[in-house]
């Protein structure tokens, strides 16, 4: 076990092999949303290298009802139980464990282990979930075979699901049913699952590479069935990209998924089961925007992916999450960017990057993608083991290339599969295929903070010497003073006076191929002799590295070489720098915001640019983005200037706006095909921007009204709303009696109304709390009410009577005892708080001081603690 020191942390270093294994998990289930009665056998072995130690199981709450080994009642001496953990002493050899145990679905609104959703009862496990359902070694390297039997009443729970393969069925004749699954591969119990109720499906048949006949089902409520086709059409997508891409094919005969409106996250990849939060299943063009299709697609493609890359090869514990959710997450990305366009999907990672986790590695929760300690698990679900922990893959990826990368995985895979892994089983795997020593690449899981890549350069002209000097550092970070320089792959390019690139390989103290150059040291110089003139540079194409590039351009190079790049990416990235500089330049700001119209208006003039990505290039950077690079932030100032120059731009575009949108307008009739969403994400940003300019709101009114797509009419609805057009209140009402029954879209609504810009949104944010509109118990809810008003209405939040702050700290309180870990959630919105000016500052550590004493649970406590440390 990982035992705790004392100083309430698990510590990596202190790992320990379990001392007793499990091979088989025997369950069965008397399944009740009042009390369900679940009745274990565990096959037991002591490890060979620990004999003697008494058996230790995790049982979180569990009222024991009987206990039993080899068939023999146990005597009250020989265990304890004291609500967390039962220990039994005197067991030497292989043996088997039954327990039966009572627990209370009904009244779980953790939302972790079993609990009731609507008339479903499902299960979330990861990461420790798994106690609250019997007694269990519940850590990632014990991974016993298991076989489930599911019984209750037919009528309320017609379908019963779980892990692996269906074994068998009955009918027990007294009105209740049971099926039996069998779990073949070894998986630990955070991957275990069931879902039972009054289930329907959309099914499809096929045939993996392998050969095995496989039933891939989407199962929801009955009502919400016809919208699960695009998810199974999903599934089936991820499942054939895997088994291209990666070689990997499905190993059970059915993959079932399930669609719940109570989860509190995303979704899970359970083997051969997998429980979604309904938001990214259940879609048809009148209730899901063109955003909420993509997300889908990816988050099922996320969870399918898990198969391998979590399932088969697992975590030997939780320190090594990001092996898994990185690891993951990169699959997913590629797996997005292989099916549609590779830039846009760089871009909606990039904006996320730099928004959220840039923010969370500056702030009071920063943390490295591996941490060497954490007091509460589920608060380590975060933007740097997720989307930092993929960066890190896709640096790997850029270091060896694709080629050896793929060689790289299947090595892993084949040398780990039915294994609990660590990150350096991954990195051998890697520096194995590639012939590579990769002991610096691996500094990137230990160190926190994102490193800056600063360069200078200096022309000779007498000589025509080029000179790029590149420092890197990485900022301190807490209980991380010092930092060594990491291993970055930076790309670069060089153009001539004519926009020709220059080819010339220039003499470097790193390695140097095609146009990369791999930083290791905290300085490196680059130099190219006898240049015939003053070159122009751009850097981090495709955005190779998760950091921060600085380099002292001027706005007519920036503009320049917007225009230049032949590196989409870099384009849109070009144009999000000249808009920092108009935003945040002193001298030049002027000069930027010119530049910055000319690239848009030769932009919205260019028919043959993709027009989503001409969409991405009208959406300046957000509010969270800004607030990253300025030492302090001023919410009101940065919001004011940032409207000003949207207002200031959208005059300047006007007709070239109109006349897109018209133009468009043809195109974004043809349902869900890439030109359609295209055409739609250009035509809404055009709106957006024209809503400015037209008190009356004429042509978002009349878009809100002609119907069309949720992608239309939602965008329309947040025009109104937040340019508080004339009707607004009227179009509200009208979208909200129209989809009063469906959960999702009514948080579509609520969050458009959170996120109003300005600072009354707040009182509207208490109106709907004192309305029937609330549901503290739905994560989903929280998010789209209290999540919006805390991460997307920076005026609302940070008001200047701290009402914001007192809003989030009070729902964080509330909602501790109810679901700790939404509730913590909330609380990193306050993770940038030392950086806000006062008296925001003072504000926020009084809301969060107000806290101190009032968490309960493990999740608020240690971040709270970390918040004001
Ligand atoms: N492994 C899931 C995420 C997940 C984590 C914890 C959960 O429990 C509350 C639920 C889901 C994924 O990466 O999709
Ligand atoms: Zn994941």
């Amino acid at each position: 076990m990982i035992q705790s020191r004392g100083d309430g942390h698990v510590h990596l270093a202190d790992y320990r092999a379990p001392a007793w294994r499990v091979s088989l998990a025997e369950l069965e289930f008397e399944l009740d949303p009042a009390a369900t009665v679940v009745a274990a056998r565990l096959h037991l072995s002591p490890d060979a290298d620990q004999p003697g130690q008494p058996l230790e199981l995790d049982g979180e709450g569990l009222e024991l009802l009987s206990i039993s080994v080899d068939g023999q009642s146990l005597p009250a001496g020989r265990f304890v139980y004291d609500g967390h953990r039962l220990t039994v002493h005197g067991l030497s050899g292989d043996c088997e464990l039954a327990t039966r145990v009572r627990i209370h679905p009904e009244n779980n609104t953790r939302l972790e282990g079993l609990y009731r959703s609507g008339s479903l009862l499902l299960t979330q496990c990861e990461a420790q979930g798994f106690r609250r359902i019997t007694f269990m070694a519940d850590r990632p390297d014990v991974m016993p075979r298991w076989r489930i039997v599911l019984r209750a009443n037919r009528e309320a729970f017609p379908v019963l699901l779980a892990n692996g393969n269906p074994l068998a069925s009955q009918d027990l004749g007294d009105g209740r049913h049971e099926a039996t699954w069998e779990n073949p591969h070894p998986t630990p119990a955070y991957l275990f699952a069931i879902a039972a109720g009054p289930l329907e499906r959309v099914s499809r048949q096929l045939r993996t590479a392998e050969g095995r006949d496989v039933e891939i089902n989407v199962w929801a409520e009955p009502s919400d069935v016809p919208r699960c086709q695009y998810a199974l059409g999903a599934v089936e997508r991820a499942l054939r990209w895997d088994e291209k891409r990666f070689g990997r094919c499905y190993d059970l005969d059915v993959f079932n998924v399930v669609a719940a409106q109570d989860f509190t996250m995303g979704a899970m990849e359970n083997k051969g089961l997998n429980i979604f939060n309904a938001r990214y299943i259940l879609a048809d063009e009148a209730t899901a925007t063109d955003a909420d299709f993509l997300a889908i697609e990816s988050v099922v493609a996320h969870e399918y992916l898990h198969n391998w890359s979590g399932n088969r090869v697992t975590l030997r514990d939780w320190f090594q999450l990001s092996l898994k959710e990185g690891l993951t997450v990169f699959r997913d990305t590629e797996f997005s960017a292989d099916l549609h366009s590779r830039a846009l999907k760089r871009i909606e990672v990039v904006r996320l990057l730099r928004a959220r986790q840039f923010a969370e590695d500056a702030g009071a929760l920063a943390h490295p993608v591996r941490p060497a300690r954490y007091k509460e698990i589920s608060n380590f679900y975060t933007l740097t083991i997720y989307e930092k922990g993929a960066e890190i893959i896709r640096v790997l990826h850029t270091l060896v290339g694709e080629e050896t990368f793929r060689a790289g995985m299947d090595r892993y895979f084949a040398e780990n599969d039915g294994k609990a892994a660590t990150l350096e089983d991954f990195i051998d795997a890697h520096a194995q295929a590639s012939g590579r020593d990769l002991s610096g690449f691996a500094r990137w899981y230990a160190q926190a903070g994102t490193p800056t890549v600063s360069i200078a350069a200096d022309f000779d002209e007498a000589s025509g010497d080029y000179t790029l000097t590149i420092d890197q550092a990485t900022p301190p970070t807490p209980g991380q003073p010092d930092k060594q320089p990491l291993v970055i792959p930076l790309r670069y390019v060089l153009y001539d006076a004519q926009g020709a690139v220059i080819s010339a390989a220039p003499e470097a103290d790193a390695p140097v191929r095609d146009g990369l150059v791999e930083l290791s040291q905290a300085r490196h110089v680059l130099r190219w002799r006898g240049l015939r003139g003053k070159p122009l540079p751009a850097f981090n194409q495709g955005f190779a590295a998760p950091v921060k590039l600085q380099f002292d351009y001027g706005v007519d190079e920036l503009a320049r070489l917007a225009r230049l790049e032949r590196d989409a990416f870099n384009r849109w990235d070009l144009i999000q720098q000249l808009a920092s500089e108009a935003l945040l330049g002193d001298a030049d700001a002027e000069a930027a915001t010119g530049a910055l119209s000319d690239a848009l208006a030769d932009l919205l003039a260019d028919a043959g640019a993709d027009p989503a990505f001409v969409a991405e290039c009208l959406a300046l950077p957000d509010f969270d983005t800004l607030a990253e690079q300025v030492a302090e932030v001023d919410v009101q100032g940065l919001v004011g200037r940032r409207e000003e120059l949207l207002d200031r731009l959208a005059e300047d575009q006007v007709e070239r706006l109109q006349s897109r949108y018209e133009s468009l307008a043809a195109a974004a009739r043809e349902g869900l095909s890439g030109q359609a969403m295209s055409a739609r994400a250009l035509r809404n940003a055009c709106l957006s921007w024209l809503t400015r300019l037209d008190p009356e709101a004429r042509l978002a009114r009349a878009q809100f009204d002609a119907g069309g797509t949720m992608t239309e009419r939602i965008v329309a609805l947040r025009c109104l709303l937040h340019f508080r057009a004339p009707g607004a209140e009227s179009a509200l009402a009208a979208f909200r009696e129209a989809h009063a029954t469906d959960p999702l879209v009514t948080d579509k609504w609520i969050g458009l109304v959170a996120t109003r810009p300005h600072p009354e949104a707040l009182d509207d944010v208490r109106g709907l709390m004192a309305s029937t509109w609330w549901k503290p118990a739905n994560p989903n809810r929280v998010r789209a009410l209290v999540g919006s008003l805390a991460r997307s209405n920076p005026l609302a939040f940070h008001r200047r009577d701290g009402g914001g702050y007192q809003l989030v700290a009070s729902q964080v309180a509330a909602l501790d005892p109810v679901n700790p870990q939404v509730a913590a959630r909330l609380l990193g919105a306050f993770e940038s708080w030392r950086r806000w000016a006062s008296p925001q500052r003072d504000q926020a550590r009084e809301a969060l001081v107000s806290l101190q004493g009032r968490l309960q649970s493990p999740d608020g406590r240690d971040l709270l603690e970390r918040l004001l440390d």
